[in-house]
């Protein structure tokens, strides 16, 4: 069924929504930070899409192995459904899901949900093609705004997915208040299906974060490019170099810019001038790694049932189905 393929939840997303108060406020406070959100501008998302495809970093493939093998297993237990799917990208992963609903039902609905409008149009458009009779409309916007509009009242069931362990992206704070909303998106009987990065060995790690390639130091040195376009900014990426380290105490990896220089930053448009010292770092990203009990109870403390969890041969990424 062709249709128009987006619904934009929020006219005004690509501003951020809170115009750099948060890049204020992280580049004001010892030690500095900023938000992962300003990865994404469309390079951003490019070089993402690289690092998927780079040899360290197993967390894409692995996951794809885990739903290649099992979609059809997830889709006879819940049957045909809503699915929505938060954080969406170019849906590559998700094909496998939607050819396991395709052999059980003749017709789904798929709602994909991402902030960037570019990627999500392209892949509503190829998806619609593919699948002539699901339903497929996109919704563009942030999880927070997906997540309230989708809160409505609604009559089928409904399961929510939310894969690649962008879950670990949030600090503990955040990941309870997502996980609330989740809960209050659903109704008792649907489902919620979660992607986790696992915990493993540090080398294994700190190589999926600091790749030969360096695609992911272009990655993380693509965000202060961001705010110079984005903020009518200054920083040279030449005077940070790109880190990332797994801190076993908080099992994350934490990925750091280290400035290499004393100089000073303005960012115009936000009034802003910081100064930088020779061997201090900005913390632009947090990856936790969970363990997959632990986990579990986090989602029965928010009436999130675990119904099965898949994971591969090494134990190196869970895929977690629980209901509400
Ligand atoms: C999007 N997110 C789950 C990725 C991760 O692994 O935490 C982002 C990323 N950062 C560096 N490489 C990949």
């Amino acid at each position: 069924m062709i249709t128009q393929p987006l619904t934009v939840l929020d006219h005004h997303y690509e501003e951020l929504s809170d115009d750099g108060k948060d890049v204020i406020q992280g580049l004001s406070q010892t030690p500095k930070t900023l938000s992962p959100k300003y990865f994404y501008d469309d390079h951003g998302s490019l070089l993402f899409e690289k690092i998927c495809d780079l040899p360290e970093y197993y967390p894409t493939r692995t996951e794809a192995w885990i739903l290649n093998k099992y979609a059809d297993e997830i889709a006879e237990i819940t049957n045909c459904c809503e699915l929505i799917e938060l954080g969406s990208g170019s849906s590559t992963k998700t094909q496998a899901l939607l050819d396991a609903y395709q052999k059980i039902a003749n017709s789904c609905r798929y709602l994909p949900i991402d902030v960037s409008g570019g990627i999500l149009k392209t892949s509503v458009l190829q998806l619609q093609e593919k699948y002539p009779d699901f339903s497929i409309h996109g919704l563009l916007g942030t999880y927070e705004q997906a997540l309230v509009h989708l809160e409505s009242n609604y009559l089928q069931s409904r399961m929510l997915f939310f894969l690649g362990s962008s879950l670990g992206n949030f600090n503990q704070e955040e990941c309870d208040i997502f996980l609330n909303q989740i809960s209050r998106t659903l109704k008792t009987g649907d489902f919620f299906l979660l992607g986790v990065d696992l915990q493993k060995p540090k080398d294994i790690l700190e190589a999926a974060y600091n790749d030969s390639q360096e695609v992911t130091a272009a990655f993380n040195l693509n965000m202060l490019s961001h705010l110079n376009w984005r903020f009518q900014g200054n920083f040279d990426i030449n005077l940070f170099k790109h880190q990332a380290i797994y801190n076993q105490v908080d099992n994350q990896i934490e990925m750091y810019l280290h400035c290499q220089k004393d100089h000073w930053v303005s960012l115009e448009a936000l009034d802003l001038k910081v100064f930088f010292e020779v061997g201090e770092s900005i913390l632009t990203e947090i990856s936790r790694k969970f363990d997959l009990g632990t986990m579990e109870k986090q989602l029965q403390s928010k009436g999130l049932n675990t119904v099965k969890t898949w994971t591969d041969e090494q134990g190196w990424f869970g895929l977690i189905l629980c209901q509400l």
